[in-house]
């Protein structure tokens, strides 16, 4: 059957009626990569999966929750939403709103936006407003603009982004056939980790799994607030999609990590790159680097031997590389110019 979207598959576990509008790009359904080299590298026997969380509609994860947010906006009668982000939630948050036909303001730190999420707003026609400040400042105004005015928010402290985000460990199941022994995903304002363990328990309680995977959250070293036990004021990380400082699940985030026995740890800029170049060169899957954080986690556990036996593990890749073009340039050796000269090109590529 024709897939319709995360609501339309997931209606029983999703709060919504007969009433609710379904505005839906056909989201969610992504593919679940064996990845062959990282599977070698854990040893063991092990299996390791990518989720492909790029490949949904406007390239990242937050399209499964948007959806939800979306639909239960306007169901309330809502004709305009907003949101702080990094980059992705207002790429996603201006798509949705434009299917809806419904106004979208985004409030997006200055000069720290990936160029292909900043496109995506502005094409969709939300209105951009850039802060002079960082995420948290954004997050801050929104949840105040949306205390006083009939707006709905639509980040990841909407309830309804969690419900809908939940989604990805329901597929991740189904795909493998079972859970997996770990769940890899990167942290930055803890919405994800804290809806997929939502979703895992959830399936637990409805007899289709009979186990839980041990969540393993990485967020950047320079912006490491569960790791280091307080907020960053100035995060940093040149992976801007996770350039946050003071989580608003973090709370739950630790939750998910306790209640799983899992782990929230760091990775350095360095390891993440490292990550997000071995994921294209070795595998052709093409992410951005906060994506790549949860891989760089993997690959540094393996190294520790954290890993003593055949395990099946996910990582969650939740943006498509194409978001950060300026990113992938600047992490490769530039292309070599050469006059329109057979014998020079054939000179250059070595034949
Ligand atoms: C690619 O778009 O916070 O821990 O405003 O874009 O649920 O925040 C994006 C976050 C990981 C972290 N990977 O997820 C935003 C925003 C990518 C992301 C995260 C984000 P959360």
């Amino acid at each position: 059957m024709r897939w319709q979207g995360i609501i339309h598959r997931y209606k029983k576990y999703l709060p919504i009626t007969d009433e609710t509008p379904n505005v839906t790009l056909n989201e969610g359904n992504t593919p679940l990569v064996y990845s062959n080299f990282l599977s070698t590298l854990v040893g063991h026997g092990s299996k390791v999966f990518l989720k492909y969380e790029g490949l949904n509609p406007t390239g990242s994860f937050k399209d499964r929750g948007m959806t939800l947010a979306v639909s239960k906006a306007l169901e309330a009668g809502s004709d305009a939403i907003i949101c702080a982000s990094t980059g992705n939630t207002s790429a996603s948050a201006a798509c949705y709103a434009a299917r809806a036909g419904i106004k979208c303001v985004v409030l997006l730190p200055k000069d720290a936006i990936a160029l292909g999420k900043l496109a995506q707003a502005m094409i969709h026609g939300a209105q951009v407003i850039a802060v002079d400040g960082n995420f948290d400042d954004a997050l801050g105004l929104v949840r105040e603009i949306s205390k006083k005015c009939p707006i709905t928010l639509v980040n990841s402290i909407n309830p309804f982004r969690i419900e809908g985000q939940k989604t990805g460990s329901f597929e991740i199941c189904e795909q493998l056939g079972m859970p997996p022994d770990y769940h890899f995903i990167p942290v930055g304002n803890a919405g994800n980790i804290t809806a997929y363990w939502k979703g895992y328990k959830e399936y637990k309680k409805a007899g289709i799994i009979d186990k839980l995977p041990k969540m393993m959250g990485y967020q950047a070293e320079g912006a490491a607030p569960i790791v280091r036990g307080h907020i960053v004021k100035k995060p940093e990380t040149i992976a801007t999609a996770i350039r946050i400082g003071n989580p608003a699940s973090w709370k739950q985030a630790e939750q998910a990590r306790d209640e799983s026995k899992g782990v929230i740890d760091m990775v350095s800029d360095e390891k993440i790159l490292e990550a997000y170049k071995l994921l294209a060169n070795k595998e052709g899957v093409f992410c951005e680097p906060a994506s790549a954080a949860s891989v760089a986690g993997l690959i540094e556990y393996a190294r520790r031997k954290y890993f003593k036996q055949p395990a099946t593990i996910v990582c969650i890749l939740t943006g498509h590389g194409l978001k950060d073009p300026d990113r992938a340039i600047k992490s490769v050796e530039q292309p070599k110019v050469v006059k329109p000269k057979l014998d020079l090109v054939l000179n250059e590529i070595g034949y």
